[in-house]
C-alpha cells in the first residue's frame, strides 16, 4: 500500500471554495474523486521506436493481462516506448511514472503497470510480449510462393518466376495474427523451422547441389542443398525500388560459428556480391561466420518464434532501380555450407515497390 501525503494548508482555499459553491446550490455533498483506473489501449508504435519496429504492434487486453504479439524473428525488448491510454490519472512501472509515447522501459520480462485513479486507488496490468505462433505449409510451386510474398498493387508486375528446390524445402508461412505472413526457403525442410526449439541441430540432408550465388556467401566452404527462387518483374513508373522483410535463422548457431558457414542472399539485378541486398545494419553479408552471429544481438528461441537456435530480427532488404524499368531480376538463395546437415532458412514477407 502506498503512503499518500498532502499539504493540507495548500488545499484549504479549495475546500472553502467548494463548500461555498455547494451551499449556494443547496447541495452539501462535495465532488467525488473518480475511481476510474482502466488501461484501455496499449501498443508499440513503429515511429516511437527508432525505426527498428517495422509495423505498429497493438496489445490485446484481457482483464488485467495485456499481450503484445510480434512477428517471427522477434523484436529487441530491452528498451521500448509504449503508447498507452488509461482512464486513471497516472501510470507507473516500479514506482516510476510513465509518459505515453515518451518513456522507454525494459520489456524483456513481463512488465507490471500500476494505474492510479483520482481517488488514489490503483489497478495493476501485466504486459507480456509473445512471438506469434506460425504455421508452415510446404509448397513447391513457385507461383503459389509468389502469391504469398508479393503485396498486390504495389508497383511490381511479375513476368516470370522459377524455383529450384526439393520437395518440402520451401513453404508458405502464416502467422496467427498475420504479422509473419510470407514464405520460407530453406536448405532442409521448411517445417523444420517450426517451434518449439527442441533440438540443437534439426537437420534434413537432401544431398542436393549448391549454387554459384550461395557459394559466394559461404566461401571458402562451398554450398549444398541450396534453394534458388528467381523473380523477374517490371517496376511501375511511380516507384524507384523494391523492398521486402526477412529473417534468417539457423541451427548452426552457435556451435558452428567460424566453421559451418550457412548463408542466405537476395540478389537484385546482378550476380556478384555487390548485388546482394540482404545485409545487416552495418552492411555485412549474412552468414553464420559473419559479424552479426558473432555479436550479442542474435535473436534466440523462444523469443524468435522458431526452432532455429539463432536468427536475425526482422530486417528490410531494399534496392533502388529505375522507375518504369522492365525485366528486373530478384534471386533469393539459401544453402548449407560444407555439408548438408544443420538446417537454415530465410523467411520473407511483403515484397513491394518503393514509391517515389
Ligand atoms: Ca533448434
Ligand atoms: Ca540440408
Ligand atoms: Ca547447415
Amino acid at each position: 500500500m502506498k503512503k499518500m501525503t498532502r499539504n493540507v494548508g495548500c488545499l484549504l482555499p479549495f475546500v472553502v471554495l467548494i463548500f461555498h459553491a455547494c451551499t449556494i446550490n443547496g447541495n452539501t455533498g462535495g465532488p467525488v474523486a473518480s475511481t476510474e483506473k482502466e488501461m484501455t489501449y496499449f501498443s508499440f508504435l513503429a515511429e516511437d521506436n527508432g525505426g527498428f519496429l517495422l509495423q505498429n504492434l497493438t496489445g490485446e487486453i484481457e482483464g488485467q493481462n495485456i499481450t503484445v504479439y510480434v512477428p517471427v524473428g522477434g523484436i529487441y525488448q530491452s528498451s521500448l516506448v509504449a503508447h498507452f491510454v488509461s482512464t486513471g490519472v497516472a501510470a507507473y512501472i516500479d514506482g516510476v511514472e510513465q509518459t505515453s509515447r515518451t518513456t522507454a522501459a525494459d520489456f524483456t520480462n513481463p512488465v507490471t503497470y500500476t494505474i492510479r485513479a483520482e481517488d488514489g486507488t490503483e489497478q495493476e496490468y501485466v504486459v507480456t510480449i509473445v512471438c506469434e505462433g506460425i504455421t508452415i505449409t510446404p509448397e513447391d510451386q513457385a507461383e503459389y510462393l509468389l502469391q504469398a510474398l508479393v503485396v498486390p498493387y504495389s508497383g511490381i508486375t511479375i513476368t516470370d518466376v522459377s524455383l529450384y528446390a526439393s520437395t518440402g524445402q520451401c513453404g508458405i508461412v502464416a502467422g496467427g495474427k498475420g504479422l509473419s505472413n510470407g514464405v520460407i526457403l530453406t536448405n532442409g525442410l521448411a517445417v523444420n523451422a517450426l517451434p518449439p526449439n527442441d533440438s540443437t541441430c534439426e537437420s534434413s540432408m537432401l544431398n542436393e547441389p549448391g549454387n554459384s550465388l550461395c557459394s559466394l556467401l559461404t566461401a571458402p566452404y562451398g554450398s549444398n542443398d541450396s534453394c534458388w527462387f528467381e523473380i523477374t518483374f517490371d517496376l511501375a513508373s511511380g516507384y524507384n525500388g523494391i523492398c521486402l522483410e526477412y529473417v534468417f535463422g539457423s541451427e548452426e548457431y552457435p556451435e558452428s560459428i567460424d566453421s559451418i558457414n550457412d548463408a542466405c542472399g537476395i540478389f537484385l539485378n546482378g550476380t556478384t556480391l555487390e548485388h546482394n541486398v540482404a545485409l545487416d545494419p552495418e552492411g555485412n553479408h549474412i552468414n553464420i561466420n559473419g559479424p552479426f552471429f558473432h555479436g550479442d544481438a542474435v535473436m534466440l528461441p523462444p523469443e524468435n518464434g522458431l526452432e532455429y537456435d539463432g536468427s536475425t530480427p526482422r530486417w528490410v532488404a531494399q534496392g533502388f532501380i529505375a522507375a518504369g524499368s522492365y525485366g528486373n531480376k530478384l534471386i533469393i538463395v539459401v544453402c548449407d555450407a560444407s555439408d548438408c546437415i544443420g538446417d537454415s532458412g530465410i523467411i520473407l514477407s511483403r515484397l513491394r515497390g518503393i514509391p517515389l
